[in-house]
């Protein structure tokens, strides 16, 4: 299947990776969940600080387009960054750290839940400034045409985020100058409490892509099939230098914008319970029991060893001190 501009991808059709990289896929996906279950759980316990974005239900994204990625290509998160630092192999208990604000985190505590970045696996960070990522990684698109050796640089963004300034300034150059990008685009229908139907002219975001003369193709975000086929297309583009493509990812978060209490969350609970049907991470175990014999043994085994790493990454955090008021500006480098 190629990718046209404006083209919408058909249902994922059964999928020829080896069983172990679909058992890896899902793993992936379960460790994002299980995380992100505790950080919200820690949070309400008033155990982490700041803002928690939690990523659940949208697993089959990061999972779906980093399994189509290798070490040398470099992605860019957005503020609900969790999912992406994992699917690219971030270490969890530096991650945990960092939520729990202890000076082992990846910002020495000092950055939070938004700020995770770990450059030696190609991850630049997480960003608390809507649509503030797409020109650093456009800037990784550059750098990687520059030095020459294959690397794509790939972008996830929200919906909202496609109503930003930086967005279409990026596509634009990137389409100018070919750059080996990948645009991925998480429609989960809200930026915060605001429906993406009242602030998008064009229902599918993909359509954009269009203007500047580049693919853009709908995935179904929860399929995460459908999402690793999509990315191993464009990434191919990207590597061979076609130039940029846009894949917007059809999907949902199931809980509210934010951990904090008393979040406002104007969405129907008819519409919460009908996108919890459409789980990404059921749908992928129910594929690898009825095509590949998973069953509850191994499901509960994979289960049990996430948990207890979790836990590790947890109790690694709560043994680590706090940073000091002293190295309160360390590392600052313009003030
Ligand atoms: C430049 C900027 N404007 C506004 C905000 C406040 N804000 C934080 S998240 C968010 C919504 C983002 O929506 P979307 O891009 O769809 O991502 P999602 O939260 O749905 O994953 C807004 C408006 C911000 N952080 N940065
Ligand atoms: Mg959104």
């Amino acid at each position: 299947m190629s990718l046209s501009p404006q083209g919408r991808s058909a249902a994922s059709p059964a999928t020829n990776l080896p069983p172990e990289t679909q058992r890896e896929m899902l793993r992936q996906m379960l460790t994002i969940r299980l995380f992100e279950e505790r950080a919200s759980a820690d949070y309400r316990a008033g155990k982490i600080y700041g803002v928690v974005h939690c990523y659940i239900g949208e697993e089959g994204v990061a999972v779906g387009v980093c399994s189509a990625l290798g070490p040398q290509d470099r992605i860019i998160s957005t503020h609900r960054g969790h999912g992406h630092c994992i699917a690219k192999g971030a270490d969890l208990p530096r991650m945990m750290a960092e939520l729990y604000g202890r000076q082992t985190g990846y910002c020495k505590g000092k950055g939070g839940s938004m700020h995770i970045a770990d450059f030696s696996i190609g991850m630049l960070g997480a960003n608390g400034i809507v649509a503030g990522g797409i020109p650093i990684v456009t800037g990784a698109g550059l750098a990687a045409q520059m030095e020459g050796k294959g690397g794509v640089a790939v972008s996830f963004f929200g919906d909202g985020a496609s109503n930003a300034g930086p967005f279409h300034e990026c596509l634009n150059i990137a389409a100018s100058w070919k750059l080996p990008m990948v645009y991925v685009c998480e429609n989960n229908l809200y930026a915060a409490q605001t429906a993406a139907a009242a602030t998008h002219a064009l229902p599918d975001v993909a359509a954009r892509a269009a203007g500047y003369g580049i693919p853009g193709e709908v995935v179904d975000g929860n399929d995460i099939f459908a999402v690793h086929q999509a990315a191993h297309r464009a990434v191919d583009r990207a590597r061979s230098g076609g130039g940029p493509s846009l894949i917007e990812c059809k999907t949902y978060r199931w809980r509210a914008h934010t951990e904090r209490k008393g979040q406002p969350d104007y969405r129907e609970q008819a519409e919460i319970e009908a996108w919890k049907g459409r789980d990404p991470i059921a749908r992928l175990e129910r594929q690898l029991r009825e095509e590949s014999a998973l069953d509850d043994a191994e499901l509960q085994s994979m289960e049990r060893q996430i948990t207890a790493a979790i836990e590790a990454a947890v109790a690694f955090a709560e043994a680590s001190p706090f940073p000091l008021p002293e190295q309160a500006t360390d590392d600052v480098f313009a003030a």
